[in-house]
């Protein structure tokens, strides 16, 4: 486990930390455990909540600071993170793969994913553009600014452990604000790595200790973040029962939330589909991560023209994969994260049976020489209907289900008719059809691809969904808004005092 001293992973770690200081994290202990080998790697102490006082004070404190140091120096810090985790793909892609269980493929484009976000932060630290304004009165001249917005709380998932934080730390840096991040109780060592690379830099850089924080713990250390009123902006990624409650207690103080939240995604492959193209795509939507992606493929709308021959395509592909330790290249699904994710695996495939679901490729649970930790899962396939109610319910495992359509519309109304929003593609080569799909009456979700499955998406563009996804939008695009403040000002350069909307008040 080279890989773990070159993070600087010990067998306990401190729980919480303001930059290069950390705190011993008085709370209860977490133990991360490898799904892969169900190894205990390491401890970690959870924040007590006076070590959240102190953090959150040292990231008020260094706030003042770090908002009014040029955007473009913010950008160079950022610049110089990159580069060090250039230095760190593969120790910490490892780590990645193994405190979460996805491929070691992955875990490195976890990481890559991370150093793209911060080219892209790099150059929008020049790019933080407000528009300017005529004003209806002379000698006046009106604009907008961005301002920062003072401390973004993150909070992340398992199954991203390291690229979600880094969507949102890196935009928020650029952007002049400060960070605290509570990453999940499943991958706190990630995050533990992540803190020591991004803290050297920080050194070298002298940026104000609590530029960025990391606070351990479970949902009760969310909990305060949530509550707090000094914390202007929460970003969540989970689960939606969990951004429902983030949602509605950040709400009740008017703060602002960013919510990235469940997905059920599906893949339309229309009778005019690249089938070879289709069958990668959906497999790898599907199996890939293990199905514990956000943005996995859940479902598959299959025209009836193809659907046999699809079918059977598939559980030939189904077939030829390999379950196994993840860090080894030649298998390509790994485990789920823990027993808890099997348990509902193992539900969700008798609730499916129960609805009247018939499995093609059936589902178990691993056992032997391998699969020790108990958390391997067989990629399953069933043939459904689209209104079942666990065929509308996101489910963090390999679980694909199959539906059948005629006519484009109403492959496009089964898409749509699910509570959530987040991904969606069509597989087709018929240019009107492609349209249609993404056209107003077409897809209903943040994300809408055309031959590329619905997982995988670049750090360029808007990330997010509607509905119960939670409407929130991170990384590229004009997502960095979300971190700032926008201030309209409007200058009198003249010499009279002329009021808008041609009112008079003559004194
Ligand atoms: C997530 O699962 O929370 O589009 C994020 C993708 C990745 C990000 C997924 N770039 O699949």
């Amino acid at each position: 486990m080279e890989f773990l001293k070159e993070l600087g992973i010990q067998s306990h770690n401190a729980g919480a930390a303001t930059g290069a200081d950390w705190l011993p994290g008085k709370g209860t202990h977490i133990r991360s455990y490898s799904p892969v080998n169900g190894a205990l790697i390491a401890t970690v102490g959870s924040t007590g909540r006076d070590e959240y006082e102190t953090v959150l004070r040292t990231a008020a404190a260094a706030f003042e600071q770090w908002r009014l140091v040029p955007a473009p120096q913010r950008g160079e810090v950022v610049r110089q993170i990159g580069e060090a985790l250039r230095g760190k793909k593969d120790a910490l892609g490892r780590l990645v793969s193994f405190e979460m269980g996805k491929s070691l493929q992955e875990g490195w484009g976890e990481v890559q994913e991370m150093i793209d976000i911060c080219d892209f932060a790099v150059g929008l630290s020049r790019q933080l553009y407000g528009l300017t304004m005529h004003s209806e009165r002379p000698q006046h001249r009106m604009y907008e600014q961005w301002h920062p917005l003072g401390i973004t709380g993150i909070i992340s998932a398992f199954n991203f452990p390291v690229a979600v934080w880094s969507w949102n730390a890196m935009l928020a840096l650029v952007c002049g604000d400060v960070c605290v991040w509570k990453p999940s109780e499943k991958t706190p060592l990630s995050a533990i790595a992540c803190q020591r690379i991004i803290a050297e830099v920080f050194t070298r850089n002298q940026v104000p200790e609590g530029a960025c924080c990391v606070i351990n713990g479970g949902r009760e250390v969310g909990q305060w973040l949530a509550e707090d009123g000094r914390v202007p902006l929460v970003s969540a990624t989970g689960s939606t029962a969990m951004g429902k409650a983030v949602g509605v207690t950040v709400a009740a103080r008017l703060g602002r939330c960013l919510l990235e939240l469940g997905g059920n995604n599906a893949i339309i492959i229309s009778q005019h589909a690249d089938l070879d193209m289709a069958l990668i795509g959906s497999v790898f939507g599907a199996a890939g991560t293990a199905g514990q992606r956000c943005t996995t493929t859940r479902r598959l709308i299959i025209h009836e023209a193809v659907y046999d021959n699809f079918k059977e395509r598939l559980v030939k592909a189904y077939g030829q994969l390999s379950i196994g330790d993840p860090l080894d290249e030649r298998n390509h699904v790994g485990p789920l994260i823990d027993k808890a994710a099997v348990k509902m695996y193992e539900e969700a495939i008798a609730a499916c049976k129960e609805q009247g679901g018939h499995f093609v490729v059936e589902g178990s649970v691993l056992a032997g020489a391998g699969y020790e930790s108990g958390c391997y899962v067989r990629p399953c396939i069933a043939e459904v209907g689209a209104d079942y109610p666990v065929v509308q319910t996101e489910t963090f495992a390999p679980i694909l289900y199959l539906i059948k359509y005629s006519r484009l519309e109403e492959a496009i109304a089964i898409q749509n008719n699910v509570p959530q929003g987040l991904s969606s593609a069509i597989m087709t080569t018929d240019l009107r059809e492609a349209e249609r799909f993404l056209s107003a009456a077409g897809s209903d979700c943040g994300i809408a691809n055309v031959n590329i499955g619905t997982s995988g998406a670049e750090i360029g563009g808007a990330f997010g969904g509607e509905k119960e996804t939670g409407g929130g939008r991170e990384s590229g695009s004009d997502a960095w808004k979300a971190y700032m403040r926008r201030q309209t000002n409007t200058i009198n350069y003249g010499t009279r005092l002329p009021l808008a909307q041609g009112i008079r008040f003559d004194i």
